[in-house]
């Protein structure tokens, strides 16, 4: 019987070192290089974007003007909430003040969005989605925030970002901030996959897992069975098998971010496929997929259209989308062979 009178549980931050994320990008450098010196800059001020987005979401329902819809509809055709837009406008404030990221691509803008005054060649590119499952914040479920960085290439300053359109290789860092009970933010430059989580008394991201690996099998599937129907011949095929097999279970949150959070840690896959009308599929490439691509692979995960692996794909256009199949190696590989299967 636990006696809870004595169980004193002391703030998690006191009984950790207390490494900060700008430290921690600093010990991935292992120098104080100028590019080490860029990447923790741009990852603190990545943390500063998640704290502010995360006070809003705490205070949405006792706030006016924080939920509901705004009555526009984005590029994506999407209906557009008034968090999509604080959240976009947060970024944009947040990095404009950098001076180190010269242009931002969003879910929410059509068009790259220049900070000219931090236009010297060599500088950045932030690619984000700023709510990723706005559709759940009116709910008080959870969101997220996906970010790629990539390096800015050239002086191209027209509207089609042709220097974006590379593949997810390319990518310096990449990571998401998922609002939950906890404000957590997962995060790599390709030296593995670390997890952070917001102590609100310290106004710190305090390290909370070093070197997360996805375990190669899992026993959850995340997709959106409602699809069904919409889905080619091998993407049933591959769900009856799912549910003939009793090991496997069914987790979707309908969204992305908290979604992959649960796989990153326990194992499993989330699917996204392509439709018969939609073979593209939902989810953008450069600013979801990709980044979350890149965050898996890291962790000895797999990401996959169902042909070709994600961080393979050059991009033909901004906010191109793409079939999405993330998560335990073992099984985004059991999906492919049903997917490729004549
Ligand atoms: P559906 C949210 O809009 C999102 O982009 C992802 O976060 C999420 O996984 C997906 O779309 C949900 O889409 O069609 O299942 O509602």
């Amino acid at each position: 019987m636990v006696n809870f009178q004595t169980l004193s549980v002391s703030p998690r931050s006191l009984d950790r070192d207390c490494t900060t994320l700008s430290r921690h990008v600093l010990g991935q450098f292992n120098s104080f290089s100028a590019e080490a010196q860029d990447l923790s800059a741009l990852m603190n001020r990545i943390a500063l974007a998640g704290k502010l987005i995360s006070r809003r979401l705490s205070g949405a329902g006792l706030m006016e003007g924080v939920l509901g819809f705004t009555g526009e509809t984005n590029v994506q055709g999407e209906h557009v909430k008034k968090m999509d837009i604080f959240a976009n406008e947060v970024f944009i404030s947040v990095f404009r003040q950098s001076g180190l990221v010269c242009r931002l691509a969003s879910e929410e803008m059509e068009h790259p969005y220049y900070i000219k005054e931090n236009c010297p060649i060599g500088r950045y590119t932030l690619l984000y989605d700023p709510i990723d499952g706005s559709s759940n914040v009116d709910i008080n479920l959870n969101v997220g925030s996906i970010f790629s960085i990539r390096q800015q290439q050239g002086d191209d300053i027209d509207e089609q970002a042709r220097d974006l359109l590379q593949d997810g290789h390319q990518q310096l860092a990449a990571g998401y901030i998922l609002y939950g009970p906890a404000t957590v933010l997962v995060y790599s430059l390709g030296k593995g996959v670390h997890s952070f989580t917001l102590d609100p008394s310290l106004g710190e991201f305090i390290l909370t897992q070093e070197n997360i690996t996805i375990p190669s099998k899992g026993k959850v599937y995340s997709t959106n069975e409602g699809n069904f129907w919409q889905w080619n011949e091998q993407m049933r095929d591959y769900v009856r098998y799912v549910h003939l097999n009793n090991g496997y279970t069914a987790r979707y949150g309908g969204a992305l971010v908290g979604d992959f959070h649960r796989i990153l840690l326990q194992g499993g896959v989330f699917l996204y496929p392509g439709t018969v009308q939609k073979p593209e599929g939902k989810l953008r490439l450069l600013y979801e997929s990709a980044p979350l691509a890149f965050l898996a692979e890291q962790a000895g995960g797999r990401a996959s259209d169902g042909d070709r692996e994600i961080l393979d794909i050059i991009p033909q256009q901004l906010h191109q989308r793409s079939p999405l199949i993330l998560g335990s190696s073992e099984e985004v590989k059991l999906v492919e062979s049903f997917l490729q299967a004549k």
